[in-house]
């Protein structure tokens, strides 16, 4: 028989759970006898079952041991006229770590006792990200040298192993060792402002290092796709460019915490180039506390099968004040007050819809590590029916919650 993949969860006293996991001893149940059958008359009830070697293991809770290799029906059978109110398999229980980011308390976004999270803790338990992932950030750039960042920047090893002014890899961009950078092309792995850095963090920090905070993979790719300058904005011919970039360079999530009220055509189809290679595009509602469904803001309000618009909620579910909401153009919510993650060379609270867009980009690329085959329209889709339900976002955004990484990864 093989180990099961049964779940438990332990509440510690910490105010958080704390995950453990159970697969079973072959061959080995836990049986309950019933009250009826009495201390003294076990010794013959060992001879009669000593196939089964059995031992005692509490008096009190009339529970023995046996050791078979039936499953749990045919033993229950084979056991009948014994006497049994039950069988388990005798499950092996053991702490999975939970990483050992020193700054993890302060994520309400990881864990919150308001269970107000991102319920990504029960998807930790089984897998954690993957280098094979590659999530670009379309955004100021990625401070690539940040110690909680750089293990899982991603890197073009013919670049890092290539020559300085050279493009190695003959792709059209000189140096993009960790990603381009359209404003600062001599400095790609750089980020001017900051806002890349932590919307970085946020999808991928570095799990379980003992260093600052965790993201929702701890391990990642993550791809640098600057636009926008060290003042925070960007022209639409270099935010075409970051996405063509990310695509042509295997990018299967773009996270855009940016946009405009201005409607482009260019930048559309250059977003509908990603839905046809297969890459979710995922956008910022806006933090203008406006109906997107009535005004203007883009790229968060294309219609395209592979854009997830995001607004933003705060740590006790409700909706951020500042974030743009729209039931028909506004698909999920996510943490985005108050969010701790990477900045500069430290760590930072940011608000913004900004925030709350590369939550959702983490737990598409968990998805995406789930189930490598599922295509831009069904990690769209299976996000928004598998939405945390929140009254804040109820007549608010099309899936009526926030996003739940647990029900993402996991459910139908
Ligand atoms: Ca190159
Ligand atoms: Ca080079
Ligand atoms: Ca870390």
């Amino acid at each position: 028989m093989k180990p099961s993949n049964l779940v438990f969860a332990l509440v510690f006293g910490l105010g958080f759970s704390v995950v453990a996991q159970a697969d079973f001893i072959a061959n080995e149940y836990v049986v309950k006898l019933k009250q009826s059958v009495s201390a003294s008359s076990r010794g013959l009830l060992f001879r009669q079952i000593s196939a089964l070697s059995p031992r005692s293991i509490s008096e009190q809770g009339h529970l023995i041991l046996v050791k078979s290799d039936k499953d749990k029906f045919q033993l229950a059978s084979l056991l009948k006229d014994v006497g049994v109110e039950y069988i388990e398999p005798n499950y092996i229980y053991k702490l999975v770590s939970m990483p050992n980011d020193p700054k993890m308390k302060g994520q309400w976004g990881i864990v919150n006792k308001k269970s107000t999270d991102i319920n990504v803790l029960p998807v930790w338990e089984q897998m954690t990200g993957s280098p094979d992932v590659i999530v670009a950030v379309s955004d100021t750039g990625i401070n690539s040298k940040h110690k909680d960042l750089q293990q899982n920047m991603w890197v073009n090893q013919a670049e890092l192993n290539g020559k300085p002014g050279v493009d190695d890899d003959g792709n059209g961009f000189i140096d993009d060792v960790h990603g381009y950078h359209f404003v600062y092309p001599k400095n790609p792995g750089s980020d001017q402002n900051g806002h890349g850095t932590h919307c970085a963090g946020i999808i991928g920090a570095a799990g379980d290092n003992g260093l600052g905070v965790v993201g929702v993979n701890w391990k990642t790719n993550l791809m640098t796709a600057g636009f926008l300058s060290g003042s925070g904005s960007g022209s639409l011919e270099d935010a075409i460019k970051s996405i063509d970039y990310a695509v042509k360079m295997g990018a299967k999530v773009i996270s855009a915490s940016w946009g405009s009220t201005e409607y482009s055509v260019a930048l559309g189809e250059a977003i509908d180039r990603a839905n046809k290679a297969g890459v979710v595009f995922v956008a910022a509602a806006g933090n203008d506390g406006k109906n997107n469904d009535k005004s203007s803001f883009y790229p968060a309000n294309y219609d395209l099968p592979n854009l997830i618009s995001v607004a933003a909620v705060d740590s006790s579910g409700r909706k951020a004040s500042f974030s743009n909401y729209g039931l028909k153009k506004v698909h999920v919510g996510a943490p985005g007050v108050s969010v701790l993650s990477t900045y500069g060379n430290s760590y930072a609270n940011l608000d913004g819809t900004s925030m709350a867009t590369p939550f959702v980009s983490g737990v598409v690329a968990l998805m995406i590590q789930k189930n490598p085959s599922l295509t831009p329209d069904e990690i769209k889709q299976k996000i928004m029916r598998t939405v945390k339900p929140l009254k804040s976002l109820e007549g608010k955004v099309a899936s009526g919650g926030m996003v739940n990484a647990e029900a993402a990864v996991f459910g139908q």
